[in-house]
């Protein structure tokens, strides 16, 4: 590990550091806002504390390869390049949104970033991922598909169909799971029978790319460029990332205000919050580093206040867009 850190520049670091604030400071206006009812919807699920993840991962990605996930994607389609403003725009269900303001918050998605979404539906992308990484194969592209999962989705059908017929079919994908412990409040050995996730790869005879920190962006974005290259040459991995949500499953969900043990187990999380892993990584490494840190964090702030003016001073979608989309080829007043 030391002398893969070792390659990576301060540059490079820096760009990630940012990612992980712009992705926080997101996400706490985010929350901000669906509390004075300026974004709304059912739900709101942030991905605080997931940024190690999700940056880390892209990381190892080009823009030839694809990403698919499930409704906590505001960091992920953050993480892949779509713009705060087009993102924060489809939040506030504005026509300048990522999906035109129809999609919301599980939604995000952005065809020319191979950015397929957001799904609401636990494990429904899966066998999307399937799908795109066969026709990957059968174009010959060098490509892959990158699919992050919940620890929730472990245990439905989709799973177990999308990752057999990955394997069948040498598929290059990298199935991550998000293992955050829980899904929604059921803890995943009250859910698992093997709670290390990263072992069913045995029952699918695909690589086992192991369990890693999710909390340290470096380990995340080593492990996924490794995985990755296996996919390309081999098949499919299956890869477990250890990280925990800092929030409630969704913003109503307040069981941090009334369950102490919640509190105590986020506590200790938090002393691994992957800004701070990744802080005294640069501390530690380049001398005189805080002041770039101070400058980029006060950037990723600007970015997201910029990101809320542009949705708020956006229009509406129209009536013309509530049915534009639909069916292909069919015009609101056929
Ligand atoms: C098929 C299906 N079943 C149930 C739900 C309700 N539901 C929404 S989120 C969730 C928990 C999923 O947890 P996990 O996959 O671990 O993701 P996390 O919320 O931890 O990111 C459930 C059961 C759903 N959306 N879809």
């Amino acid at each position: 590990m030391a002398t893969q850190t070792a390659t990576l520049d301060r540059e490079k670091l820096l760009d990630w550091y940012y990612q992980i604030v712009l992705i926080r400071h997101f996400e706490n206006k985010c929350d901000e806002l669906y509390r004075e009812k300026r974004i709304t919807g059912v739900y709101l699920h942030l991905y605080s504390g997931h940024e190690a993840v999700g940056v880390g991962a892209l990381a190892a990605l080009t823009l030839d390869d694809h990403v698919i996930t499930a409704y906590r994607d505001h960091g992920i389609a953050l993480a892949r390049g779509m713009d705060p403003k087009v993102a924060m725009a489809e939040m506030m269900g504005k026509r300048t949104g990522s999906s035109g303001g129809k999609g919301g918050s599980m939604h995000l998605a952005q065809r020319d970033l191979n950015f397929w979404g957001g799904y609401a539906i636990v494990g429904g992308h899966l066998p999307l991922a399937t799908g795109i990484a066969l026709k990957v194969r059968y174009m010959e592209e060098d490509a892959v598909v990158l699919c992050f999962i919940g620890d929730g989705a472990t245990n439905n059908g989709y799973f177990h169909e999308a990752l057999n017929m990955s394997a069948v079919w040498d598929l290059p994908v990298v199935w991550l799971i998000e293992n955050n412990l829980v899904g929604m409040g059921t803890r995943v050995e009250d859910s698992s029978g093997q709670p290390e996730l990263s072992k069913r790869a045995i029952a699918y005879g695909m690589k086992n790319g192991g369990r890693i920190d999710g909390q340290n962006v470096i380990e995340v974005y080593h492990a996924v460029s490794d995985a990755v290259k296996y996919a390309k040459k081999r098949g499919p991995v299956l890869l477990e990332a250890l990280t925990y949500r800092f929030r409630g499953h969704g913003v109503s969900d307040r069981s941090y205000d009334v369950r102490d043990d919640l509190v105590s187990e986020l506590k200790v999380w938090q002393e691994r919050d992957p800004i701070l892993v990744l802080r005294s990584h640069l501390v530690e490494q380049f001398e005189g580093v805080e002041s770039e840190l101070e400058k980029r964090d006060q950037e990723a702030a600007a970015i997201v206040e910029a990101a809320v003016k542009f949705a708020e001073e956006s229009p509406a979608p129209t009536f013309e867009d509530l049915i534009a989309n639909v069916y292909v080829g069919r015009r609101y007043d056929e």
